[in-house]
């Protein structure tokens, strides 16, 4: 290997390769210092990670979120150290979360001397929300291409609806790189598959083919065609022999560039730990540290100075501000002028623009919001939901959606004139069809709320397991997601325990910062989307019944609007002092409901507490949780269609709660009740039981 000279002056070519050994040694010091980290696939992908960020990319390091920046995902999250170094180089600016400019680099060397340390700026995956400059957080395998397809989409859709002749106000890319990992998950092939039937030729794949993984050789396990494999997906497939070619590189991004109608695969074969003598090619290179030695023979390799650690040489940081740093200061500004024009001409879509990147609501988001009469038979819970979300969806233009190919099930189809389906041949449809791909929808709708649209996803509760890994990673991005989950217990009672949630809400209420509601009857479906659609920072699951619900007489119970605190009292009996407190969720209000009447006519004092969300109510004021479950009332029926983990926690140890210790069973559902205990008798009883009068 030719010794570069680290002293200026020098050639273009010369700076070219400084700057990826740059980021290179950065990459193996820190880990080095970490004790623990990836050096090698660092170290053999920086120069495509060099060539899209300073040959290509159109991004402003001054303004890491300008809206029509070009977006670069790191899906093979564990070589972390690539963004952090880049984003270091380019003197990416920090922003906070009220996206205003902080003045101060992104991603400091102090903080990549400090990887994976706490409080730095370089943790061990890029995680969105802590680093400016991160796209989307990534290191669980095959989320990060999954959601780069929510990004593509999500540009189309904002270029049909706001680009004028003239004002090609989004016309950005999407870049991502990922492993043999990524493309061995299963959520990565449901998203490829999706994105070539949309067609997105806004988005750019490269897979970094170094065939190792951390078991050895990928031969091991994955021999198929990834190749073949994509082209049956639809996508336009290219090859790069060598992953230190930068002229190769940068001709297939250019070829990417100007395909039309389908997405683009790169296949880059590269070396894990490149340069490191003894670790290129080999699964020792993937997760630790190179180690003294090799470290040292390493620098050599490149040309480097032996001891010099976390070495910036000079030139470095200039060669990224004359590259990425020029092309993106001026794209950005000619975009300022260009949106101001645009500003004066189409001032109604510039200022839903402005709303939309604060995620700030239109004026009006919640007119026409339906309000149900009290009925006894009533109205399911997915029935509701879709009459309120075809209301906010016209309310608010940016809010769309779809089901994982249970729309008239979920009843979340956007069925109001003009509403449209998203594809190739129309984007600016606001219903999107995942097709029976929960994993990609949810990480789908993850990339659609990072592009700062409002978008939900829905499936049957039950399978939000297969949408779980990308919820979890909603709330640890804090992105104001929407997941409608109908059939949320055993309403759909024949289709038997495969089709039943028994531990999902629990599992649900496990993740933090993820609000679950599980309304009880109409109107607080409609409070439950007033709540949610109000998040700025956390995602939302509804669980919604597929049964009709008695619709509650809200003259003679407290209004539905206390939904917005989690838990409130419903009903008490005259003169209030309860002696027990019956709470309930969902399709279970209203049976707790006809016991508050039965258990009066025994004379029995009872409090109807409505409890659609836990983690609403823990956010209320500790003198609020006690009005609602007064902490002297010790005698309290809880009562869910769910498991019954976690309930202690409301009814204590010597309450009682009734729920499910089994998996359900396949019959109809009023059979169901009875094999289960949800009926009035059952609740009487266990009220009588805990006020010792059984
Ligand atoms: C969903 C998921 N499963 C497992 C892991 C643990 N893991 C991290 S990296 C890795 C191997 C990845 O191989 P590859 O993508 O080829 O990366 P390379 O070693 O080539 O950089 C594994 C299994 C993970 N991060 N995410
Ligand atoms: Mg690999």
């Amino acid at each position: 290997m030719s010794t570069t000279n680290v002293a200026a002056p020098m050639t273009d070519a010369e700076l070219d390769q400084l700057s990826i050994n740059t980021i290179r040694t950065l990459s193996i010091d820190a880990v080095e210092r970490a004790k623990s980290g990836h050096p090698g696939t660092p170290m053999a992908l920086a120069p495509i990670v060099y060539t899209i960020w300073n040959r290509v990319m159109r991004f402003d390091p001054q303004d890491p979120i300008w809206p029509n920046r070009d977006r670069f995902v790191l899906s093979n999250g564990h070589a972390s150290m690539l963004l952090w170094s880049v984003l270091h180089l380019t003197g990416t600016c920090a922003v906070n979360p009220d996206y205003e400019r902080l003045g101060q680099p992104s991603v400091s060397l102090d903080d990549i001397r400090r990887f994976r340390q706490i409080g730095s700026k370089a943790p061990g995956h890029p995680e969105y929300h802590w680093v400016s400059g991160v796209e989307t957080t990534t290191g669980p395998l095959g989320q990060g291409v999954a959601t780069s397809v929510g990004m593509a989409i999500a540009q189309k859709w904002l270029a049909d609806r706001y680009n004028r002749p003239g004002f090609a106000i989004f016309d950005y890319d999407i870049y991502v790189v990922c492993g043999d990992g990524c493309l061995m998950e299963g959520v990565a092939s449901e998203a490829a598959s999706l994105a070539g039937h949309l067609g997105l030729d806004n988005l750019c794949w490269v897979y970094d083919n170094n065939h190792i993984t951390i078991e050895g050789q990928t031969s091991l396990a994955f021999t198929e065609d990834v190749a073949t494999r994509f082209l049956a997906y639809g996508w336009n497939v290219l090859r790069v022999g060598d992953a230190n070619d930068l002229e190769r590189i940068e001709h297939a991004l250019g070829v990417f560039r100007e395909t039309k109608g389908r997405p683009t695969l790169i296949i880059l074969d590269s070396h894990i730990g490149y340069g490191a003598p003894h670790k290129h090619d080999t699964a020792a290179a993937h997760g630790e540290p190179l180690g003294d030695e090799e470290v040292r023979l390493t620098k050599r390799s490149y040309g480097w100075p032996e001891e010099a650690q976390f070495l910036v040489p000079d030139g470095v940081r200039e060669h990224f501000a004359a590259g990425v740093g020029a092309r993106g200061a001026a794209a950005r500004s000619r975009w300022t002028a260009l949106f101001a024009s645009y500003r004066a001409a189409h001032p109604e879509l510039a200022a839903e623009i402005d709303q939309m990147q604060r995620r700030d609501l239109p004026a009006g988001w919640d007119r026409n919001l339906p309000v149900f009469p009290a009925d006894a038979k009533g109205i399911a819970g997915r029935e509701a939901s879709g009459k309120v979300l075809n209301v906010l969806a016209q309310n608010i233009p940016w809010l769309l959606g779809g089901s994982a190919d249970l729309g008239p099930s979920n009843k979340t189809t956007l069925t109001y004139e003009g509403a449209g389906s998203f594809q190739a041949g129309s984007r600016g449809g606001k219903n999107l069809h995942f097709g029976i791909r929960e994993h990609a929808m949810a990480a789908t709708v993850n990339g659609l709320s990072l592009s700062k649209l409002r978008a939900f996803g829905a499936t049957f509760f039950i399978f939000s397991d297969y949408a779980r890994p990308a919820i979890r990673l909603s709330a640890l991005m804090e992105l104001p997601t929407i997941f409608v989950f109908t059939h949320d217990a055993m309403g759909d009672g024949e289709d038997g325990p495969t089709h039943q949630p028994v531990e999902h809400l629990a599992s649900l209420r496990a993740i933090p910062g993820l609000v679950t509601l599980r309304p009880g009857d109409a109107n607080e479906v409609v409070e439950a989307y007033r709540y949610v659609m109000q998040l700025r920072h956390q995602p939302a699951v509804l669980a919604l019944s597929r049964q009709p619900l008695p619709t509650l007489d809200r003259r003679a119970f407290a209004s539905a609007a206390g939904v917005a605190r989690g838990a409130y009292v419903l009903a008490d009996p005259p003169g209030g002092n309860p002696e027990v407190l019956l709470i309930a969720s969902g399709s279970e209000l209203s049976l707790a409901v006809e016991v508050h009447g039965k258990l009066l006519a025994e004379g029995i004092r009872s409090r109807v507490v409505s409890m659609p969300s836990w983690e609403i109510f823990e956010h209320q004021t500790q003198e609020y949780r006690d009005s609602v479950l007064p902490p002297g009332v010790k005698a309290r029926v809880a009562i869910e269609q769910a498991s019954t983990f976690g309930w202690e926690r409301y009814v204590g140890t010597s309450g009682s709660v009734i729920g499910m210790k089994t998996f359900g069973a396949s019959a109809p559902l009023k059979e169901l009740q009875r094999k289960f205990g949800f009926e009035p008798d059952r609740v009487v009883a266990a009220a009588r039981a805990q006020l010792g009068r059984a």
